[in-house]
């Protein structure tokens, strides 16, 4: 069975089990990306040693705003493609919304100075331009700085070192390697499909220099990877003295990169899956056993919990009505669709506060010119307070009685536990 296959049959494990939406739509995600075979790089490393230059030297124009003091505060996702008038781009929200934005504009959001500590809520930007690195379907993604302030206001550098099928991990010759980095590389180089290394502003250094600090590099890398400098597994570790600034040694990583890209793409592709879907997998497993905590919990523990929640609800039910169908201006209101994200958001955290488990909710990706109107938001929370109620009361069987019902769900619960390990099996099996 070849890796799409197994994340075919995740995916219909998992849409039969309330318990698993979050695990569900992860594993959709990867099968989407097995079938649109696009490959994501996304480039990683401490504040300041240069990120956002390469990715400008590497598609040949300053697109990306870069500086001497810490920059980058938002994640920028750069394909393929075009507007009308050359480069197109898109601001994505956390809570959902997105618009599209002059190119000439993108300094006002991705920036720090400009956009201090992400005040406006940026999740991503998106980019598309015509680079002749990006034809092939390969995604570029600049990250802030890891253990910058920034980091914990986008999605952090860790998870899309994750998320990425390979990772240019950026270093420069005018620090040395620091504990950050390396407590970085240790916790995501198992799952990063590919690492390629870059040590940057070799222009500030004279050869003698760069060749001692090229050893010292490879040396600690080899180490923080788990491997033994003299093995074959050494020498695939790829450390590429660039200088991003004078566009030197640009040309040997992009040709690198792409070979890797052409002859071994689907090879990437099925390792990197592969390794995810462990990841969910395991992620399952811990999800299933807290439930099974919860289970456990005494009645009246809770009853008091079940009874916080639809206080809860009833509290929100009520705030609901309270929206007015028109603003002071007598227009509709504005990003209520925002609002009801964030409410859906809020909903999340209460049940993983509660009930320890995560309850996960789509958040609809909408543009931001498109209002919903005071009265259809109500109609969706609504739904969104009744469905909750419903399944909390099912994946919990609260006040079910019936014996027969309950033994089933543990065994269901047997059932979805064994699966994960037999998906566990093949999965090894594929990416070995
Ligand atoms: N001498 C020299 N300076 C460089 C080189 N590449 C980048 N710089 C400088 O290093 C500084 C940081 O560059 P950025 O590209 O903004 O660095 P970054 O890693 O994206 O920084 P953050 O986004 O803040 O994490 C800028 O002043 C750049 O001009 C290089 O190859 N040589
Ligand atoms: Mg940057």
């Amino acid at each position: 069975m070849d890796i799409l296959e197994i994340t075919k049959k995740i995916q219909k494990t998992f849409e039969q089990y309330e318990l698993c939406r979050l695990q569900e739509a992860q594993v959709k995600e990867l099968a989407l990306k097995l079938e649109k075979k696009g490959v994501t790089i996304a480039v990683i490393g401490q504040f300041k040693r240069g990120k956002t230059t390469m990715v400008n030297s590497i598609l040949g124009k300053k697109l990306l705003p870069t500086g001497i003091i810490p920059i980058t505060a938002a994640v920028t996702r750069i394909r393929y493609g075009k507007g009308e008038r050359g480069e197109k781009a898109k601001v994505y929200y956390k809570n959902g919304l997105y618009e599209d934005v002059p190119v000439a504009d993108l300094h006002k959001y991705i920036s720090e100075q400009e956009n201090h500590e992400n005040e406006l809520g940026v999740a991503e930007v998106e980019i598309l331009t015509e680079s002749d690195f990006l034809k092939e379907g390969l995604v570029l993604v600049d990250t802030p700085g890891v253990g910058s302030v920034h980091e914990k206001n986008s999605k952090s550098a860790y998870d899309f070192a994750r998320e990425s099928d390979g990772v240019i991990f950026m270093l420069s010759v005018d620090s040395p390697v620091n504990q950050i980095e390396v407590d970085f590389l240790k916790s995501v180089r198992r799952f990063a499909g590919k690492f390629y290394f870059t040590v940057n502003k070799i222009d500030t250094v004279d050869e003698e220099d760069l060749a001692e600090y090229m050893e010292y590099c490879n040396a600690l890398i080899c180490e923080i990877m788990g491997l033994d400098p003299g093995e074959e597994d050494a020498k695939a570790i790829k450390l590429i003295p660039i200088s991003a600034r004078k566009n030197l040694g640009i040309e040997v990583l992009t040709e690198m990169i792409r070979e890797d890209l052409l002859n071994k793409a689907a090879e990437i592709m099925r390792q990197s899956v592969g390794l995810k879907l462990l990841d969910i997998l395991k992620n399952t497993s811990a999800q299933i056993n807290s439930y099974r905590e919860v289970l456990k919990m005494a009645p009246n523990v809770f009853n008091r919990r079940f009874a916080e929640m639809n206080e809860l609800l009833l509290q929100q039910r009520k705030e609901a009505e309270k929206i007015p169908d028109k603003d002071s201006e007598g227009k509709p209101k504005k990003y209520l669709r925002a609002r009801l994200n964030e409410d859906k958001t809020f909903l999340s955290m209460k049940v993983r506060d509660l009930f320890g488990i995560e309850y996960f909710y789509y958040v609809d990706r909408s543009d931001a010119a498109e209002f919903l109107s005071a009265g259809e938001y109500r109609e969706e929370l609504v739904n969104t307070y009744d469905e909750l109620e419903q399944t909390l009361n099912a994946i919990f069987m609260y006040k079910e009685e019936n014996a027969y019902t309950v033994a089933r769900r543990i065994e269901d619960l047997n059932i979805l536990l064994r699966d994960m390990r037999k998906y566990s099996r093949q999965i090894k099996e594929n990416i070995i």
